[in-house]
């Protein structure tokens, strides 16, 4: 299945169509006002806190990534289970509280009837909408997983240092292509990322202390002086797309 055009971001909401009966207003009966609610919330907070619509972009990024858009990245860990949320690349995933309070609204309107994964699906998109970017069409349906696995999280979410041709195979896999991967690479022109995921780029690029050489000469340099002064830099946050990264 392909997605072309105005309707980019569209195919990560169809990710988990493939195996389900996902469609525009599935809860029009059994939960008239679910979507509006789910809106009306994201509307209401994103503007106090605009950095959220990155973290819930990534999020449903991170769910349908593993398993399909089911909403096992929200799982907790447990005693004899690492969850999804544990894995490495989930670290800087932030936002878990806002898709339960989220959830929480939409319970309280209809018990048990609107999953998880909706909910993530449609705040993403809502959220996205606020924060001025674009609109998609959100079929919904999904069914909420049970499976949380931090190993598989690990391995199926692309590493920041994945290649070109490994990150064509990841989306592959899911039926996307090149066009898709660089599209909703696109999606990071919001949001932020810590020096830890991207500075091997900067210091130590083949292990000897180097840079690496495709990386925009000025921009390292000033990335160095300003932001990741050093290899062992974890906290320090960089602009995805400097001076407008909430819009
Ligand atoms: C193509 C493979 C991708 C890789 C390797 C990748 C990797 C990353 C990394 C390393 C970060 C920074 C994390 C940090 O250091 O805090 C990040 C952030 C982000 N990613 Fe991706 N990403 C990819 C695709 C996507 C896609 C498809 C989307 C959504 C459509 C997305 C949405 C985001 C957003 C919005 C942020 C900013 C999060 C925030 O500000 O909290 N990414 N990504
Ligand atoms: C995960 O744990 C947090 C903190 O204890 C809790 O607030 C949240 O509701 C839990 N989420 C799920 C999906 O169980
Ligand atoms: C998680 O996934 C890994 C890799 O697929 C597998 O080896 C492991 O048994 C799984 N863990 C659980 C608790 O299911
Ligand atoms: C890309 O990365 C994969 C996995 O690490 C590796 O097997 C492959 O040789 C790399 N390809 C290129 C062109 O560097
Ligand atoms: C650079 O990478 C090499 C090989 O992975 C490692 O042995 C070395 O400690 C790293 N140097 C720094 C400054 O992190
Ligand atoms: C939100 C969340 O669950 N974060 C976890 C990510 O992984 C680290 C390390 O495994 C945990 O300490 C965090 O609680």
């Amino acid at each position: 299945m392909r997605f072309r055009g105005p309707t980019i971001l569209v195919c990560l909401g169809f990710l988990s169509c493939v195996h389900a009966d996902l469609k525009l207003g599935f809860y029009d009966n059994s939960c008239p006002k679910a979507e509006k609610l789910i809106l009306d919330f994201v509307g209401e907070h994103i503007p106090n806190a605009p950095t959220m619509a990155a973290s819930l972009l990534r999020m449903h990024f991170h769910d349908c990534f593993v398993r399909g858009c089911d909403g096992s990245v929200l799982i907790n860990s447990t005693g004899t289970n690492q969850a999804e949320k544990a894995a490495t690349p989930n670290q800087t995933l932030r936002g878990f509280d806002f898709v339960d309070r989220l959830k929480s609204v939409v319970e309280e309107e209809c018990p048990g009837i609107v999953s998880c994964a909706d909910i993530l699906a449609l705040a993403a998109r809502d959220a996205v909408g606020v924060i001025g970017g674009p609109f998609w069409r959100v079929p919904t349906g999904r069914r909420d997983g049970l499976i949380s696995n931090s190993s598989e999280a690990l391995s199926e979410i692309p590493a920041p240092t994945s290649n070109l041709s490994s990150l064509q195979t990841s989306f592959a896999n899911r039926g996307l292509n090149a066009a898709d991967l660089v599209l909703l690479s696109g999606a990071h022109t919001i949001g932020v990322a810590h020096c830890e995921s991207f500075s091997d780029r900067l210091y130590n690029f083949t292990g000897n202390g180097d840079q690496d050489p495709s990386l925009d000469g000025f921009y390292a340099t000033n990335l160095k002086k300003n932001k990741c002064r050093d290899a062992t830099d974890e906290t320090t946050l960089v602009e995805m797309d400097p001076g407008s990264f909430r819009t």
